[in-house]
């Protein structure tokens, strides 16, 4: 159905607004008994690996490049760690119409850069981080009159909410705690403010605590301040000055939640986990929450039998040399069927 019919009634849609779809929204939450028992609660992971590009940006971008072309731009550009390049090239290909992207040169996960290479979008490698990026991004904007498509469009943000509604449709309430990776830290407001507004309609009674996770070289709102040069193994977050940080810490206070941060080696063993225990791969970023919970459980700060929704950002399968990195290789074999029972019989 698509997050713009789904949602129409909540979002920002005229007579005038093109019907703009790729099935994006409606994603899984899973239930991890397996990853639940070892934490002592109720865990779901919202799978946003299963929206068309592959991660939650495809929620806003569709409203987004939506307004856009009711707004009559022509064009779409934006700054990226990957995925919300991915998201934006798909969505102008469904349109028809240009899409520029800036990346910070070879710091991208090889499955995003070929998926924008082959939705056909107009592809620079900034050498430079991806703070920059954004910052040559708006000024490209402005002074060609393309549509800018990151988070600083307020329609993202607003598409965004769409999934905070989808887990309160689903649960029937809001969870105890919103676990959620924190990059740009736009998704983490959007949530908030989705969760809020199914309150003021009274579809929910009570709100979550919102728990954001940031890899530790790149953590500038767990730390108070901005992080020139961000280095962490989950690209999708290496982010240094949050463009939403003022959105980002209202959540978390007005919530009585928390920032916390993992290192690199937390968020490979926690993907590791979901994995392995949940049967569901997700990216680097998207382990944050996990890795979180996991060292908050170690710390004796995870309290027993609580809901906690956390939000898998991205697929797994965007980033397969990080993967690989951290599994062993397969065993070969010869043709036999002797050495086959070698390997079954270990
Ligand atoms: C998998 O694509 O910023 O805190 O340019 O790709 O809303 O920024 C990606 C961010 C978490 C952080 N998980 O979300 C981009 C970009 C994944 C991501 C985040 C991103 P925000």
């Amino acid at each position: 159905m698509g997050v713009l019919r789904h949602y129409r009634e909540l979002l920002p849609i005229t007579d005038k607004t093109p019907d703009v779809n790729l099935e994006e929204g409606m994603t899984p939450l899973i239930p991890l008994p397996r990853v639940s028992k070892r934490l002592g609660i109720n865990l779901y992971g919202k799978f946003e690996g299963c929206n068309p590009s592959g991660s939650f940006k495809d929620r806003g971008m569709v409203l987004a490049v939506a307004k856009a072309l009711e707004d009559g731009k022509r064009a779409v550009i934006c700054a990226s760690t990957g995925n919300t390049s991915a998201s934006a090239a798909a969505y102008a290909a469904s349109q028809g119409i240009p899409c520029f992207v800036l990346l910070p040169a070879g710091k991208v996960a090889l499955g995003k850069l070929a998926q924008a290479l082959m939705y056909g979008a107009k592809v620079i490698a900034v050498k430079g981080n991806f703070d920059r990026a954004l910052e040559l991004a708006r000024e490209g904007a402005e002074k060609t009159g393309c549509a800018m498509v990151n988070s600083v469009n307020p329609y993202r943000l607003i598409g965004q909410r769409s999934g905070a509604w989808e887990i309160c449709d689903v649960l029937g309430k809001a969870p105890d705690w919103h676990a959620i990776p924190v990059g740009n830290a736009g998704n983490i407001s959007a949530y908030w403010a989705g969760y809020n507004e199914y309150k003021k309609l009274g579809k929910i009674d009570r709100l979550p605590r919102m728990m954001g996770f940031q890899a530790d070289g790149a953590a500038p709102l767990v730390y108070n301040k901005p992080c020139p040069n961000p280095e962490t193994v989950a690209t999708a977050i290496r982010i240094g000055n949050p463009v939403s940080a003022h959105l980002a810490r209202a959540a978390v206070s007005e919530s009585g939640g928390e920032f916390n941060a993992v290192t690199d080696a937390q968020i490979l063993e926690a993907q590791r986990v979901l994995a392995a225990e949940g049967g569901v791969f997700a990216e680097p970023a998207s382990c944050a929450p996990l890795a979180g919970l996991m060292k908050l459980k170690t710390e004796g700060r995870l309290p027993e039998g609580i809901t906690v929704t956390m939000i898998l950002t991205g697929n797994g399968l965007k980033d397969p040399d990080t993967a690989m990195s951290q599994v062993g290789k397969p065993i070969e074999i010869n043709d036999t069927l002797d050495d086959l029972m070698r390997v079954l019989g270990e």
